[in-house]
C-alpha cells in the first residue's frame, strides 16, 4: 500500500517538469468577429466568430456561424495580401458596379486574395473543395480543425512567395447562397464558379487577443 506521505513528493516532482515554460511555446490567440455582408439582398444576416490559436507549432481554427443560408456548404477562408499589406473588410462603397451586391471581386481592393481555406485540409490551399462546413436547417454551421503552422507557411511560400501567416493582417470570409438564388449577371465570381458559391455573406478582421 502506498503511503499518503509520498503524494506531496510526487506532486513536487511533476511541478518541476512543468516549470520551464518559455516564450517560444507560449500560445497565441486570435479572434475575428464575423459581420454580415449582402444581408439586405440575400434575406438572411450571417454572423459569428472565428477563433484561431497557435500553440506548439499547431494552428487550431474554430468557426461558429449563425444566420447563414441553411442546408448548404459554405466556403470560408482567410483573405489577405501576400505582400504584407493590412487587409480589411469591405466598406459599403466597395460595390463598385452599383448593383447592390458586394461580390467577391469587389472585395479584393480592401481584402486582397483568397489565401487559406478552412476545410478539412487547410495547408493544401485548395480553394475548390467539398469539405467546407455545411449549415444545418436552422442556419448554423460549426467548424474546427487543426493544421501545422510550418505546413501552412511552406504552402504560402510556394503559392504566394509569402511564408508568413501574419494572422493580424488577414480577414476571414464566409461565402455562399443557395444555388437557386437569383443574382443579377453583374455579380462577379471566379472563372467557372457560380456567383452563388462565392458571394460573400460575412467578413471579420482577425485581431490578436490575450
Ligand atoms: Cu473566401
Amino acid at each position: 500500500m502506498i503511503s499518503k506521505a509520498l503524494i506531496p513528493v510526487i506532486a513536487l516532482g511533476g511541478l518541476a517538469y512543468v516549470m520551464p515554460v518559455t516564450a517560444s511555446n507560449a500560445a497565441e490567440h486570435f479572434v475575428a468577429k464575423l459581420h454580415p455582408l449582402n444581408a439586405d439582398k440575400i434575406g438572411t444576416s450571417a454572423s459569428g466568430e472565428a477563433r484561431l490559436d497557435i500553440a506548439d507549432g499547431t494552428l487550431t481554427i474554430a468557426i461558429d456561424l449563425e444566420g447563414v443560408p441553411p442546408g448548404l456548404m459554405h466556403l470560408q477562408h482567410f483573405h489577405g495580401f501576400p505582400d504584407g499589406k493590412d487587409a480589411a473588410c469591405p466598406a459599403a462603397g466597395a460595390d463598385g458596379n452599383g448593383d447592390g451586391y458586394i461580390d467577391l471581386i469587389e472585395t479584393e481592393p480592401a481584402s486582397g486574395t483568397t489565401m487559406v481555406p478552412f476545410h478539412a485540409h487547410p495547408a493544401t490551399l485548395e480553394i475548390p473543395n467539398d469539405t467546407y462546413p455545411v449549415a444545418d436547417k436552422a442556419g448554423a454551421a460549426h467548424y474546427k480543425q487543426t493544421e501545422s503552422v510550418s505546413g501552412l507557411e511552406n504552402a504560402l511560400k510556394d503559392k504566394f512567395k509569402s511564408p508568413v501567416l501574419a494572422l493580424e493582417k488577414r480577414v476571414i470570409y464566409v461565402h455562399g447562397v443557395a444555388s437557386g438564388t437569383n443574382l443579377p449577371a453583374s455579380v462577379q465570381s471566379l472563372p467557372g464558379v457560380p456567383a452563388q458559391v462565392t458571394l460573400p455573406i460575412a467578413c471579420g478582421k482577425i485581431e490578436k487577443v490575450n
